[in-house]
């Protein structure tokens, strides 16, 4: 209850900051975007990690102002970054409370509209489970998302319950693969399978927890599109990534 009452004031007392972790290119080295990952910075507690308070503002549906909260945040640095000449995309979590809501696609184009950010350069990652819904409403929403120009990554592919019709039937762009995927020979020859599944259907392909210079080769032999990990870069708060995408971009 602790937490969950905190949460109230939270948005108001400015105690979330977005830190962001860069996506690398296989084939350039390059950066290709960044997601937004949320931290709270408690009054007492310090800094709260999103596993420890994303499923409590799920469940008290605080995650629907927190959610905007982080929409509106990252499309303007987006935009900010546009206009000290970084054009790049922004990644952004959507919790399962936001992606049902019926005024999703309203806040996505209002938010756009607000920073006057190119959709194109906007990123949802939304998660296996997500899919589950009903099958209409799921459609529904992620052809008007992706009509509007936006780009929807599946995040964590591979832990959900993996139905593979899903993407063919959907209009996603990009696989994140779990962090999970990647490690000892079998997982790699998952990985593999998974790689050559991405191809098939022309997904963009994300490895997600690259920690290892041999990860790297392996994954660039492979085919994969683009890293993400602590190999690269931790999240990073505003200027420590700014920063990198100045050297890096
Ligand atoms: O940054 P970290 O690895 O601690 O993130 C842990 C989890 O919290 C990840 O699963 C991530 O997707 C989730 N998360 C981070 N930021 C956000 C956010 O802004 N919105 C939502 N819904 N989830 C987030
Ligand atoms: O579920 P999602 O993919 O959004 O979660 C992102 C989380 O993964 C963040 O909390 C981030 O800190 C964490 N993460 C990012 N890179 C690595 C990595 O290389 N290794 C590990 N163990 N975690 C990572
Ligand atoms: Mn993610
Ligand atoms: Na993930």
């Amino acid at each position: 209850l602790g937490l969950e009452n905190d949460l109230v004031t939270a948005v108001k007392n400015n105690e979330f900051e977005l830190y962001y972790q860069p996506k690398i290119s296989c084939i350039t080295q390059a950066v290709t975007g960044v997601e937004a990952l949320i931290r709270w910075h408690h009054p007492t507690r310090g800094l709260v990690p999103p596993d420890d308070f994303i499923s409590i503002a799920e469940d008290t549906g605080q995650i629907l102002q927190l959610g905007n909260w982080v929409l509106d945040e990252s499309m303007r640095q987006q935009r900010e970054w546009h206009k000290a000449g970084l054009t790049i995309p922004v990644s952004i979590n959507i919790s399962a409370h936001q992606f049902n809501a019926d005024d999703l696609m309203m806040n996505v184009s209002e938010m756009l509209v607000k920073h006057g950010c190119d959709p194109a350069m906007i990123e949802l990652e939304i998660t296996e489970s997500m899919l589950l819904g009903n099958a209409d409403k799921v459609n529904q929403t992620l052809h008007q998302l992706s009509a509007m120009g936006i780009k929807l990554a599946l995040d964590d592919f591979g832990t959900g319950y993996s139905n593979l019709a899903y993407l063919q039937k959907y209009p996603l762009d990009i696989l994140k693969i779990d962090r999970a995927f990647l490690g000892d020979q079998t997982r790699s020859m998952l990985m593999g399978t998974i790689l050559d599944m991405g191809r098939v259907l022309g997904l963009k392909v994300v490895a997600e927890g690259v920690e290892t210079k041999a990860q790297v080769n392996w994954l660039v032999e492979n085919g994969c599109d683009q890293m993400q990990g602590f190999y690269y870069s931790q999240p990073l708060p505003v200027a420590g990534i700014t920063d990198y995408l100045i050297s890096y971009c």
